[in-house]
């Protein structure tokens, strides 16, 4: 018995890697009974059939788990947002912070496409509304900032992101090793495609990254509207008269007087309440 990590997913095969080398396995039938299936990132106990086969017979106990992107055991989602084309959308980019938090998964923010706008005030205002919550860093495809490079350390890092946002091509700028595709991806980025179909772990800095396809629509069904306001973080240092206070029409809010005195950024909270709006709005339909 050998235990190792699922570093891809294809056709019913599951790719694991244990000590540098990796088998091709596919799940043992009884996994196809139990809800339980194997996810790419989850370590597993496998049995060697051939030199390079076997069976997956378990799989360990996982520290999170995505439905989408479809990966488990992940210590940080790296927010791939362009600031051009498709333009910087600060509800979006708020979207997907949330989205990590309510799967209790650490957001680094990475602003791509920089050579392509110099709009200055806008940079700004993404450091000012990001930098004092979470790692923030500016890349271009040419220029990657070097530390980038410990972002990565003995982690499992997934990229997220709208399509286009630069995901791909900023793997491939860091893993140059990787260029091949990137001719395939921008062939096929012209027909307006997801270009990047499956998910896979690749070795970086002593951990993984995984490229994922982009999305743009995030569902929030796993947090109700009363724990969606813990999903912005920054809320949280601010009191407010009724402990419970969800921050949209109770008085005395410390959250509101924090927006009004612009210490905490218009934009943010009106992100949570467009949030808490679409929650509230999916439970009165039951
Ligand atoms: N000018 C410029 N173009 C970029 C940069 N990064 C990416 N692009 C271009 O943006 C387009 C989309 O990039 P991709 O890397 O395919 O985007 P993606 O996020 O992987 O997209 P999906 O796989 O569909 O989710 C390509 O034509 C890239 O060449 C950048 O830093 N500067
Ligand atoms: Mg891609
Ligand atoms: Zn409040």
């Amino acid at each position: 018995m050998q235990t190792g990590k699922i570093i891809k997913a294809l056709s019913g095969f599951y790719y694991v890697e244990s000590n540098d080398k990796v088998y091709e396995t596919r799940a043992r039938g009884r996994f196809r009974k139990t809800a339980e299936s194997p996810l790419v990132g989850d370590y597993v106990e496998f049995q060697i059939e051939n030199v390079d086969e076997g069976y997956i017979t378990a799989i360990k106990p996982r520290k999170n788990s995505l439905i989408r992107p479809p990966v488990a055991n992940i210590d940080q989602l790296l927010l791939t947002t362009s600031l051009k084309s498709p333009d910087f959308s600060f509800y979006l980019l708020d979207r997907f912070i949330a989205y990590s938090e309510a799967n209790d998964i650490n957001p680094v923010i990475i602003v791509t496409k920089n050579d392509l706008s110099d709009d200055e005030a806008l940079i700004e205002e993404i450091k000012s509304v990001y930098g004092p919550i979470y790692e923030v860093h500016f890349t271009d495809k040419n220029h990657i900032n070097e530390d980038l490079a410990d972002v990565f350390d003995g982690k499992t890092s997934v990229l997220a992101g709208q399509s286009g946002a630069g995901k791909s091509t900023l793997l491939n700028t860091l893993l140059p090793h990787l260029d091949l595709k990137t001719n395939e991806i921008s062939n096929a980025l012209n027909r307006g495609k997801h270009t990047t179909r499956h998910v896979e772990l690749i070795n970086i800095s002593g951990g993984f990254i995984a490229d994922t396809p982009g999305f743009a629509t995030i569902d929030f069904l796993n947090i109700d509207k009363y724990n969606i306001k813990f999903c912005f973080i920054d809320f949280n240092e601010y009191s407010c008269k009724f402990r419970e206070c969800l921050h949209i029409n109770e008085p005395k809010c410390g959250v509101k007087a924090a927006v009004e005195t612009g210490e905490l950024a218009q934009s943010r909270y009106d992100s949570y309440v467009k949030i808490y709006n679409e929650i509230d709005n999916r439970k009165e339909r039951y």
